[in-house]
């Protein structure tokens, strides 16, 4: 298919081959982008404009941190910050815009995502922050991309099952290495970060995935969950969410005033093993001070009596005694 590229465009082109500094560059291209029209004809071009546009940005984001440091810091909210990690076009952003109300770009060309974008997931009666993020890649990388991984509770990694995912999760392991980062158990260098991680393999409904997630399942040897997915039609997204949850490795706790009926619309969240006093602690310092004991309820406790060091479980109903 023709491109049919308007004569504006050959001019800004002009503009970046004769531009000098990366600055320049990078508004020159961003105006061939602009120019450009969007149809079949222009795909392939504008990927690669993109890509280099992205090297640019990237070369000036290097060169800025190590002025200014440049980072973004995203505020931890709900029960858990949640990473996307994977390669280019893997479906990181179509993820987050299914499971929550963020809106990120979504295209066919790689490197479509450029900075972090939060979104809040509903999960039974808690939410979850998932954070989407621009890939992986041997190529370029965000410099600041390390310190949000870091920094998150977990990390989900998506694979994308159209292209090679023994090899891309090999890719993906190497990569988290430059940041010094690791989640797999068999590869535990000296000064690591050790992340926990969920692992799911996208684009299932495309056809012979199925085949290829199962050899690739068998030669699967991380003690990581991995499940196969279909972001675009919803396929497991529910199980996501509950391994998510699970893998935060926190619980919910409602609190119960005595003599009154449990407040069962906002769970207190802590970590799991979190005991009787340090609930007190979350709910108000002075309450755990003064605290005396406990009563719990849930499936098999009816309102028992236990003392500060009880450590409690997923949805227990906690009245606190001062
Ligand atoms: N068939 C199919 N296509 C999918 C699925 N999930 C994502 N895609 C497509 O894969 C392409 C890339 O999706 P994105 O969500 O933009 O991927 P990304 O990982 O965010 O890509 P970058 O931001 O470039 O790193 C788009 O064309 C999506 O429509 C899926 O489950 N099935
Ligand atoms: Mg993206």
């Amino acid at each position: 298919m023709p491109a049919n590229l308007p004569p504006q465009y050959f001019s800004a082109e002009k503009k970046y081959r004769e531009a000098k500094t990366p600055q320049e560059k990078i508004s020159a291209l961003e105006e061939m982008l602009t120019i450009m029209p969007k149809h079949k004809g222009t795909d392939k071009l504008r990927a690669a404009l993109r890509r280099k546009l992205a090297q640019f940005k990237n070369a000036l984001e290097a060169k800025r941190k190590t002025k200014k440091g440049l980072s973004y810091v995203i505020e931890k909210q709900g029960a858990g910050q949640v990473a996307m990690v994977g390669l280019p076009n893997s479906g990181k952003s179509s993820l987050v815009k299914n499971l929550t109300k963020a809106t990120p770009e979504v295209a066919d060309y790689p490197y479509t995502t450029r900075i972090p974008v939060p979104g809040m997931m509903d999960y039974e009666d808690v939410q979850i922050q998932l954070i989407d993020l621009p890939p992986l890649s041997e190529d370029y990388m965000q410099p600041w991309l390390g310190d949000i991984l870091k920094r998150a509770d977990l990390l989900l990694i998506i694979l994308d099952l159209t292209h090679d995912p023994l090899n891309q999760w090999q890719r993906v392991s190497k990569l988290l290495g430059k940041f010094k980062i690791t989640v797999s158990e068999r590869n535990r260098g000296a000064g690591f970060f050790i992340k926990k991680a969920v692992v799911i393999a996208n684009k299932l409904d495309i056809p012979e995935t199925q085949e290829i997630f199962k050899i690739f399942k068998s030669f699967w040897e991380e003690n990581l969950p991995l499940i196969p997915v279909s972001v675009k039609e919803e396929k497991n997204l529910d199980l996501v969410s509950k391994v998510l949850f699970e893998r935060l490795e926190v619980i919910r706790v409602y609190s119960k005033a005595p003599g009154k009926k449990p407040d069962l619309t906002q769970p207190f969240i802590l970590k799991k093993g979190s005991t009787v006093y340090e609930f007190a602690d979350k709910v108000h310092h002075h309450i755990a001070a003064n605290l005396k004991f406990a009563r719990i309820w849930n499936t098999q406790l009816k309102g028992l009596r236990v003392e500060r060091e009880y450590v409690l479980k997923d949805k227990d109903i906690v009245e606190l005694r001062t």
